[in-house]
């Protein structure tokens, strides 16, 4: 009996070493989520340090509907009121959106590998 025990005490010994030595690359490349505002008809800053895997999200703060539309079409967002919308980055590069319905607001998303 106490042998048995010993053994399970033994594998949770190195299964808590090999999380210790993993984590820190894990922290490194976690995803972050990147938030932008959009009030009185315009984008907030473009976050900085955006990279692929990170989720962009959009709240939209004003009374009426906007959008998020990348110029390639990579991403078409649209947003009520108090709405938000998010999308999750799969390529590194610079994309120019707008709203859809008012074209003057633009926005600009950098994304590093
Ligand atoms: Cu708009």
């Amino acid at each position: 009996m106490k042998m048995a025990a010993f053994k399970v005490l033994v594998g949770l010994g190195s299964l808590a070493a090999f999380a210790a030595i993993s984590l820190p690359e894990r922290a490194v490349a976690a995803p972050v989520v990147h938030k932008i505002l959009i009030e009185k008809m315009a984008f907030g800053p473009s976050p900085a340090g955006v990279h692929v895997g990170d989720t962009i999200e959009w709240t939209n703060r004003d009374t009426f509907r906007h959008s998020a539309t990348s110029a390639d079409k990579s991403f078409d967002l649209d947003m009520e009121p108090d709405g938000t919308a998010f999308v999750v980055v799969r390529r590194p590069g610079s994309f120019q959106y707008t709203c859809k319905y008012h074209p003057g607001m633009k926005g600009e998303l950098i994304v590093e590998k």
